[in-house]
């Protein structure tokens, strides 16, 4: 048996996963048993024909995304991210519903969050504004861009130059104009990653990690806007609004559910304007989209 080496995931190829190893890549199979391997992950491989390699083992991973998929189960999107890039912008409206939702996950999932302001060539609402005032103030960074006009993205170069980022957000907000300005050999890569492997098409649907020219990693990955709640429970949506955190303990009831509960600190505090009441009155509406245990 040839020897176990140590590879990086960086595609999902038709007919196997494009796993980077010693600067190639190599195509592998993941064994039998293996829990589905994604995105990100590293793994312990060797070669089984030449150029051909088997996904032995799954390293640990510091974090994973996953998103619904059928019979209550979920499917990993990329595994090992550091930070999620919320993208937003003045248009299509803003559904802060869905920004606060990715937030949320991040912060159970051991994942930053950072927000994108893209298209700020366009006029924004004023209630774009206000909100981003709000997420500011709560700690999250925000990075003000324009995809077409290129402004803004050497700040988004620079955070993304140490880690692995990934770009979410509603369809239509530049989630592609970004990653094509910030990968401009983009296409290019990926028939290299389809060459190296010999093997297939790169299908438009495949995950794939980019590294950047200027240092870090990108995950394109088109299934990440629909990640949903991924599973989290009502408890985890309260402790995902970060500014919950130090209230929760304070509630009267353990298991206080932070809607018209007695002597909720959480509601409390909205109430007192100690906390923005704009997140938690959607922090209600998404407690009320979730699943029921009944
Ligand atoms: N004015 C303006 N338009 C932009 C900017 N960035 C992207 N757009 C436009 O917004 C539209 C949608 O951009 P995409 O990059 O396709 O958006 P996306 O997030 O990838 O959308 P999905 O793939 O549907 O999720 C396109 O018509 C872009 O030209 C920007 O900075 N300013
Ligand atoms: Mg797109
Ligand atoms: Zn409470």
């Amino acid at each position: 048996m040839s020897p176990l080496q140590e590879g990086l995931v960086i595609a999902h190829l038709g007919q196997g996963i494009a796993v980077e190893s010693d600067g190639k890549t190599v195509l592998c199979q993941p064994k039998r048993k293996l829990e589905t391997v994604t995105v990100g992950d590293n793994v312990l491989w060797q070669l089984s024909a030449p150029d051909q390699g088997s996904i032995e083992e799954i390293l640990p991973r510091r974090s994973l995304l996953t998103r619904p998929s059928r019979n209550d189960k979920v499917r990993p999107v990329a595994a090992n991210i550091d930070t999620v890039f919320v993208v937003f912008a003045p248009e299509p409206y803003c559904d802060f519903l869905l920004i606060d939702q990715y937030l949320a996950i991040c912060e159970n999932r051991n994942i930053d969050a950072a927000l994108v302001y893209n298209k700020t060539d366009l006029n924004p609402q004023t209630a774009l504004i206000d909100e981003l005032a709000i997420y500011e103030n709560l700690g999250y960074s925000i990075f003000r861009v324009s995809a077409t006009h290129r402004h803004g993205l050497d700040q988004l170069k620079l955070a993304l130059a140490h880690q692995t980022g990934i770009l979410t957000g509603q369809s239509g907000v530049g989630k592609s104009s970004l990653t094509n300005a910030l990968i401009p050999d983009k296409d290019l890569k990926t028939n290299t990653i389809s060459a190296t492997t010999k093997h297939g098409r790169h299908t438009t649907t495949a995950a794939t990690l980019y590294h950047l020219p200027s240092g870090g990693n990108l995950i394109d990955s088109p299934g990440v806007a629909i990640f949903g709640l991924d599973g989290l429970s009502e408890a985890q949506l309260a402790y995902g609004y970060r500014e919950f955190q130090p209230l929760i303990d304070h509630c009267r009831f353990k298991n206080c559910r932070h809607v018209n509960d007695k002597d909720c600190a959480v509601r409390a505090a909205a109430e007192q304007g100690n906390i923005p009441m704009s997140r938690y009155q959607r922090f209600l509406k998404l407690r009320d989209k979730m699943p029921r245990a009944s």
